[in-house]
């Protein structure tokens, strides 16, 4: 019998990706450019909330955005009308980014004239989290009507970020959703998640998010 050769695929391509994310922080450290990788589910508010944030920090940084969509230009069109340079990636069907994607979209953006770059992934709580991008902090928003249990069902996510933005509060009383549950099954994952509660609609809990993410901005800019 024959030797039997077997590859890892997987584990070639994440072995890959994480040369091609040390590339990427390499390069934003030379040009001080901070990083931002925001992950969630389809619909879970990433744009609504980054519009938000671009509209209470704009003065304070300078802005790009990295919009990644399986389809379409919509969200990438809401954030050129900020006014802040915006990449659209289309990856096709492709359900993340992964670092080399990233590259291609850095090397469109003025980087010299640039504070934080936010990456708006593809909305998706599984791949998107197996793929470092090279990003200086990775968040995810987890909405109320997806339910405090997503951090059971969707470990690794949980795990690679640090802060955990529970949106649309406003509609939480026609939820059961269960913050002690929320705090207590993600704290066996990664003991240091931070768990802000927010409603972008009315502004609750937003000066918090705002607060800890300026500390985050300052430590490296
Ligand atoms: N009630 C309520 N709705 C919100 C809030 N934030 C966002 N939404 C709504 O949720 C819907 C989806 O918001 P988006 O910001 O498009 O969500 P997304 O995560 O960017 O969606 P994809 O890019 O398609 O994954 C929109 O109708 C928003 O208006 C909130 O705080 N409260
Ligand atoms: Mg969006």
């Amino acid at each position: 019998m024959t030797e039997l050769e077997y590859i890892d695929l997987k584990e070639c391509i994440l072995a890959e990706n994480e040369g091609d994310a040390q590339e990427v922080r390499d390069l934003l450290k030379e040009k001080k450019v901070f990083l931002w990788n925001i992950m969630s589910s389809p619909g879970s508010g990433k744009t609504t909330f980054i519009i938000d944030i671009i509209q209470r920090l704009g003065e304070q940084y300078r802005f790009g955005v990295i919009e990644a969509d399986i389809e379409s230009t919509v969200d990438a069109e809401k954030m050129q009308a900020l006014g802040v340079p915006t990449v659209q990636l289309r990856t096709g069907g492709g359900c993340h980014l992964d670092a080399a994607m990233v590259m291609e979209a850095l090397k469109k953006m003025p980087l010299d004239a640039l504070d934080i770059i936010i990456v708006e992934n593809v909305g998706n709580l599984v791949c998107p989290a197996e793929f470092d991008v090279g990003a200086t902090l990775a968040t995810m928003l987890l909405s109320i009507p997806e339910g405090d249990d997503k951090c059971i069902k969707y470990p690794l996510m949980f795990t690679v970020t640090k802060a955990v933005i529970v949106t649309k509060m406003d509609v939480a009383p026609y939820f059961d959703f269960n913050f002690e549950a929320l705090e207590h099954n993600t704290r066996r994952l990664n003991d240091d998640l931070r768990i802000f509660p927010v409603c972008v609609k009315n502004g609750e809990g937003m000066e918090a998010v705002v607060n800890w993410l300026t500390d985050q901005f300052s430590s490296y800019l």
